[in-house]
């Protein structure tokens, strides 16, 4: 079969709901993928940074196997050997008294906001079906109808309505619109969650100071600061969560994506006992939410993280594409924008021209990215990434800017 055939089979037989670039990829190791003709590239994507540590890198390859050939699945109505293990080493390592595990980056949103929405109740005393959630316009936090509810892109919500009460929009990177919603409003407030660095709306990062302002004003009215670092976490931004740039420990944070190394969806709440014990049994759940496979693989991927130093190559392999985008010479190129790995450049687009076509160009030459919005391009490649390896990469972008 052709790539072109393998397109036709998504179009006829797939619902419809993605534009993908017409790359047809099947196979990777590390910062590569091979198409089905062979043809290798640099996956600047890393599936949204779910493949931070590289694509089948054998260490969370060999758990998933493991564990797969001995028990991967008995739901939560039974204890099992894996489940935890794991939350003793996932909350030691990210701090936390408690974690409570889900699967897609969205779910563990739904439930971080049951768990301030409960919070609200029966800790704040807020009347109940009362309490509000403050969110920012230009977020993304996922796909269900609730979590649509809260988006401002009306691609995420048009006709999906009736939508969920609760949520006030506040526009983003704006502490004093915060501030005025916290004085008017704070009694009924149980949270603000927030995207430390906006991943759908371009990379967008918020000026220096804006977690911690965030932080504090929450505080100061007692609401709950709740950070979704599902695409933010786990070395990305060259910290291990993005908060930490500013010294910020959200009282609840939503990760998901790499916590499994891209080979399962694996996400999760991380929270403190006056918060998380706020749920019971029977109150929330999920039927593979902290499945043995999962919890294998997700320790096997956050050891790489910290073995293999993945959190300190983003940072300094962020300074240095930066660095090296800026030596970009085109009346396309805007300005490149990130934090550690995780970088956009912000493109001029022209008349018959925009963020797409440059993407295309550089699948041409070699190199996966994605256009966000018409105008801007993410380039987010696993944090395995060597420098030699970065540089080369840096090359393709700056020849394709020069060819345009
Ligand atoms: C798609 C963006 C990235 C997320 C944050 C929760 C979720 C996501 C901060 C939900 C998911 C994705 C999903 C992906 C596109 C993508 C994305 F462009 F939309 F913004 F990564 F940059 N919180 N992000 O970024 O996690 O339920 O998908 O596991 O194809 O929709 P999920």
């Amino acid at each position: 079969m052709k790539p072109a055939d393998f397109i036709a089979l998504e179009e006829r037989y797939g619902a419809h709901n993605y534009h993908p670039l017409p790359v047809v990829l099947e196979r990777g190791e590390g910062v590569y993928v091979w198409d089905v003709e062979g043809k290798k590239y640099f996956d600047f994507l890393s599936a949204y940074s779910a493949v931070n540590q590289g694509h089948c890198h054998p260490r969370i390859v060999k758990a998933l196997c493991d564990q797969a050939q001995k028990l991967c699945l008995t739901s939560r109505a039974f204890y099992n050997d894996c489940l935890g293990p794991y939350e003793k080493f996932a909350t030691e390592f990210f701090g936390y008294d408690k974690l409570l595990p889900m699967n897609s980056g969205a779910e563990a949103v739904e439930t971080a906001l049951k768990l301030a929405r409960r919070w609200g109740y029966k800790v704040k005393g807020i009347p109940e079906n009362e309490a509000l959630i403050i969110v920012c316009e230009g977020n993304f936090h996922g796909r269900t109808i609730t979590i649509v509810t809260m988006s401002t892109d009306p691609d995420s919500y048009g006709q999906f309505g009736p939508f969920t009460p609760g949520f006030i929009q506040i526009p983003y990177n704006d502490t004093e619109a915060l501030e005025k919603v916290l004085k008017e409003k704070g009694d009924k407030v149980c949270a603000m969650m927030v995207e430390p660095i906006q991943g759908e709306a371009g990379v967008y990062v918020p000026t220096n100071g804006y977690i911690k302002k965030c932080f504090d004003l929450c505080h100061a009215h007692n609401v709950l600061f709740i950070a979704d670092e599902v695409q933010t976490g786990i070395g990305r931004t060259g910290k291990m969560f993005a908060c930490d740039h500013e010294g910020v420990r959200p009282d609840m944070i939503t990760i998901g994506k790499a916590l499994s190394g891209g080979v399962l969806p694996v996400s999760a709440v991380l929270a403190d006992d006056p918060v998380m014990l706020t749920i019971g049994p029977g109150e929330h759940g999920s039927t593979f939410g902290g499945f043995p496979l999962a919890a294998k693989v997700a320790v096997a991927a956050l050891e790489v993280i910290r073995d293999e130093k993945l959190t300190e190559n983003a940072e300094r392999l962020g300074v240095i594409f930066r660095e090296e985008m800026n030596k970009i010479k085109s009346p396309y190129f805007k300005y490149v924008r990130g934090k550690g790995l995780l970088n956009a450049i912000v493109t001029e687009p022209g008349d018959n021209f925009e963020a797409w076509d440059i993407c295309l160009k550089l699948a041409e030459k070699g190199l996966l990215a994605k256009p966000t919005h018409r105008h801007i391009i993410r380039f987010a490649p696993p944090l395995v990434i060597t420098e030699e390896q970065l540089l080369e990469a840096c090359g393709i972008i700056r020849e394709v800017f020069a060819s345009l």
